[in-house]
C-alpha cells in the first residue's frame, strides 16, 4: 500500500522556513520536483548545462569544489544570473561535517564563499545539533540517509540523526532513500532510469519508486542527465516522470 502524501500546497501552509517555502512556490508554479545534479569540472559546461535545463528545475544541484576553473565572477555571477533568469535555487552539496567554527569558516571563506550564493547547502549533522547554528540565512538539508552501498547511515544513525534534524529551525529537510515525517522535505538522489547502479557503489531507483514508495519531495538526478545525449529533452522527461508520479500518490 502507498503512502497517501502531502500535496506541496499543503506543504507550503504548513512550511516556516523562507527557503522551504521558495523551493515548494516554485515546484508548484513550474510543475516540477526535479533538481538536476550539475557534477561538472569546467565553468562553461556548468553554466551551459544550467541554461538548458534551468526551465525545467527547482534547483540547480553544485558540487563547486570540483570546478578546474573556478572563478567567484567568472562562475558564480553568471550562475546566479542564470537562477534568477529561469527561477531555480542553487544547491550546494557540501555536505558539511565537522565542528561548528570549522563549518562556518568553511561556509563563509575561503575560495567558494558558500553563504554568499547558495539558497541551500547538505550538511551532514553528525557533530550534533550546535555545530549546525553557523547555518544562516540558508535553508540547510540534512544528510540522513546516503544512496551508497555499504553506507554507514544504518537505522539506529538515522533515528538520532532525525532528533537533531527534526528540531533544527535551519533544517528544511533531509536527504535520505526512507520515508520522513511530513513535516520535511525529503530530498532523494540516486534517482536515474536507465540503469541500476555504477561500479563505485551509487545506487539508483526510478523516479515513481522513490516518490511513490518513499513520498520524496524532490528527486535529484546527475548523470541520468547531464550525460545523456540530450539533456533538455532527458530533464523533461525526468520532470514529466516526476511529476506523474507525484500526482498519483496524492
Ligand atoms: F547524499 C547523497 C547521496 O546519498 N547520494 C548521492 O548520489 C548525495 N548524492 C549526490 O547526488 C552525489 O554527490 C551526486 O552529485 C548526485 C548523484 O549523481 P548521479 O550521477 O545521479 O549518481
Amino acid at each position: 500500500e502507498e503512502k497517501k502524501r502531502l500535496s506541496y500546497e499543503q506543504k507550503l501552509e504548513v512550511a516556516e522556513h523562507s527557503f522551504a517555502k521558495k523551493i515548494l512556490e516554485i515546484a508548484i508554479e513550474k510543475r516540477s520536483n526535479l533538481i538536476a545534479s550539475a557534477d561538472f569540472i569546467t565553468t562553461k559546461e556548468l553554466l551551459d548545462f544550467a541554461d538548458i535545463v534551468g526551465p525545467h528545475i527547482v534547483a540547480l544541484k553544485t558540487h563547486i569544489d570540483i570546478l578546474n576553473d573556478f572563478d567567484a565572477d567568472e562562475t558564480i555571477l553568471p550562475l546566479k544570473d542564470l537562477a534568477t533568469k529561469h527561477n531555480f535555487l542553487l544547491m550546494e552539496d557540501r555536505k558539511f561535517a565537522d565542528i561548528g567554527n570549522t563549518q562556518e569558516l568553511q561556509f563563509s571563506y575561503g575560495t567558494y564563499k558558500i553563504s554568499n550564493w547558495a539558497d541551500l547547502v547538505t550538511s551532514h549533522v553528525i557533530g550534533g545539533s550546535k555545530s549546525l547554528d553557523c547555518f544562516m540565512n540558508v535553508g540547510v538539508v540534512a544528510i540522513l540517509g546516503m544512496s551508497s552501498q555499504g553506507t554507514l547511515t544504518d537505522a539506529h544513525y538515522r533515528e538520532e540523526a532525525l532528533k537533531i534534524i527534526e528540531n533544527h529551525p535551519s533544517i528544511i529537510g533531509c536527504v535520505a532513500q526512507n520515508q520522513v515525517s511530513d513535516q520535511l522535505l525529503l530530498f532523494t538522489p540516486g534517482v536515474n532510469l536507465a540503469t541500476s547502479g555504477d561500479d563505485k557503489g551509487q545506487q539508483y531507483n526510478s523516479p515513481e519508486h522513490v516518490i511513490k514508495n518513499y513520498g520524496t519531495d524532490f528527486i535529484i538526478v546527475g548523470r541520468g542527465i547531464y550525460k545523456a545525449d540530450e539533456p533538455e529533452q532527458e530533464a523533461l522527461r525526468y520532470k514529466n516522470e516526476g511529476w506523474k508520479a507525484y500526482q498519483d500518490s496524492l
